[in-house]
């Protein structure tokens, strides 16, 4: 999955691909580099990032999921808005990848339900302003597991197809290094659940923890991390550097056989 922000703020990319123009051309550049979904998203969850109005984010990322539509990859929109979620599905979109599970916008579980769209729901203690402020589990592994559990019965009672829903830890949303890295560690145990994994480590500050490094000199922490997610059994690995991560894979996928 390459992500596809077109916004002026996120986290490493902020700015880069606000011109929707600009943003088509980078999303068919990783499509054709091996990307199979492209994640186009209009808010950033950054730490901190400030809330979107509802048009600005319609604004900037219809044109963009209309633009890439009917290309090699599946288009996903990273979305907690149920308005944004129907725009894009109606432009082309199939995925819909809420870092809230559903929560935050009542309208959302039912619209993907009737739409039939494929879901991500995603783990967060707290919501983006907050969630990095001390975050505290007991068994960080065991809590985000009954998390998204439950999140997937709230699904299925709303009518989505289990078959549809993907789930991911939310690596950097509300977690220390050390509660990130005890996930990576341990991710066999959400397989446990039986949905298709989702893991986004991209250039994410538990890397910049360990070595120093800032969010544009993440790339080897980013395949590491990413290639041993996959050996744990993660599905689908969201990154910004598709064309590096998909020939770490077919290394990896060899030597593993
Ligand atoms: N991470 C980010 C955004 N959306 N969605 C899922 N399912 N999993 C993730 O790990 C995830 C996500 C943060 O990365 P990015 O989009 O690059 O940054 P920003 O939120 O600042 O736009």
């Amino acid at each position: 999955m390459g992500v596809v922000n077109v916004t002026p703020d996120s986290f490493s990319d902020g700015g880069l691909y606000l011109d929707p123009a600009r943003a088509v051309a980078h999303g068919e550049g990783l499509a054709a580099a091996g990307a199979a979904i492209l994640d186009v998203g209009g808010e950033s969850t950054r730490p901190g990032a400030e809330e979107v109005s509802l048009e600005e984010e319609l604004r900037r990322v219809r044109p963009v999921i209309a633009g890439l539509a009917g290309g090699e990859a599946r288009i996903s929109v990273d979305t907690s808005k149920a308005a944004v979620a129907a725009a894009a599905l109606d432009a082309g979109a199939e995925i819909v990848n809420d870092v809230t599970a559903l929560r935050g916008d009542a309208e959302m579980a039912a619209l993907c339900a009737e739409r039939g769209a494929t879901v991500v729901l995603m783990h967060m203690l707290g919501n983006p302003r907050t969630m990095q402020r001390d975050p505290v589990y007991g068994d960080v592994v065991a809590e985000v597991k009954a998390f998204l559990a439950e999140r997937v019965e709230a699904a299925v009672a709303a009518g989505i197809a289990a078959e549809r829903i993907w789930l991911d830890p939310g690596i950097g949303f509300g977690k220390t290094a050390e509660h990130n890295l005890e996930l990576l560690r341990r991710l066999s145990e959400l397989g446990e659940l039986g949905r298709p994994l989702v893991v986004g480590t991209s250039r994410k500050s538990f890397i910049g923890r360990l070595d120093g490094s800032d969010a544009g000199e993440r790339l080897g922490g980013t395949i590491a991390s990413s290639v041993l997610a996959a050996a744990a059994g993660a599905d689908v690995l969201r990154v910004h550097d598709v064309a590096e991560l998909d020939q770490a894979l077919t290394v990896a996928g060899a030597i593993l056989g």
